[in-house]
């Protein structure tokens, strides 16, 4: 039974509860960098958001997906960062249209994305640096840069001053202003492989919590949109899928890292 002492106790009882709470989340900076070549990641919160749309298409039903912390790269892998990791792990395969000046690909454009990689190059990329792939759902919820029931990463209006689609090449990384959450080039540049296997009927089954894509199919999702595909290809909530061994001149690549992992 409480009595009136006990009673009193109760606040500083509650803050002693707390402090190591607050203190953990204190200890979480809001930027990281790894890799040899000091890969900048920006802290995306935990939350709640309704992904997908409400129109017709795979990306029906919009419904609610809760995530936990992670990291993510603030910008797409470039070609450098990508030339370095070959180079260290004597890679023996170089991606599709390097070399090419059509293209930006190679060291010649050290600063731009880097293109014509495979899922599985891009997922051993990740794995070098101590992170992994984004899952489908934390590439939209990032690249939602926490707004909610935009047809657009920066709103309603589609405006090609906002992000690099439907033109002649990739452009330098960044050179487009970054969304709410410090990202560049979600949406545009180049499409990014993430994690999941690719089921267009996979949203009417999907967990609500940290959802992570169909156990089985032989493609794997692409998001954003890249500078050779068209508007609607750069809706926040569209998606698209290619074979995952498939090299594109449209599609590259950004990693997480989940706040747990070392
Ligand atoms: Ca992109």
């Amino acid at each position: 039974m409480y009595n009136l002492k006990s009673f009193s106790m109760f606040p500083y009882l509650l803050l002693v509860a707390l402090l190591p709470l607050s203190f953990a989340f204190a200890q979480v900076p809001k930027t990281v960098f790894v890799g040899a070549d000091s890969i900048q990641m920006m802290l995306i919160p935990a939350g709640e958001f309704m992904m997908g749309d409400t129109s017709q298409g795979d990306h029906y039903p919009a419904h609610k997906v809760a995530l936990d912390s992670f990291y993510m790269c603030s910008y797409e892998i470039t070609c450098s960062q990508y030339q370095r990791f070959c180079e260290e792990t004597a890679r023996q395969r170089l991606p599709e249209f390097w070399r090419m000046p059509q293209f930006h690909n190679g060291p010649d454009y050290p600063r731009h994305p880097v293109i014509g990689v495979s899922w599985a190059d891009a997922k051993d990329f990740a794995k070098w640096i101590g992170c992994r792939l984004p899952t489908e759902a934390e590439f939209e919820y990032a690249a939602r840069g926490g707004f909610a029931e935009r047809r657009y990463s920066w709103g309603d209006e589609l405006n090609p001053d906002s992000a690099n689609y439907k033109s002649d090449s990739t452009k330098v990384v960044g050179s487009y202003p970054p969304n709410a959450f410090g990202l560049y080039d979600m949406t545009g540049n180049v499409c990014e492989w993430v994690q999941d296997r690719y089921q267009d009927t996979y949203y009417m089954t999907s967990s609500e919590r940290n959802p992570e894509g169909p156990e089985s199919g032989r493609f794997r999702v692409i998001r954003g949109g890249g500078w050779h595909t068209g508007p609607g290809c750069v809706r926040v909530f569209h998606r698209n899928a290619l074979p995952s061994n498939w090299q594109d001149i449209n599609v590259g690549f950004r990693c997480v890292k989940s706040l747990s992992e070392k």
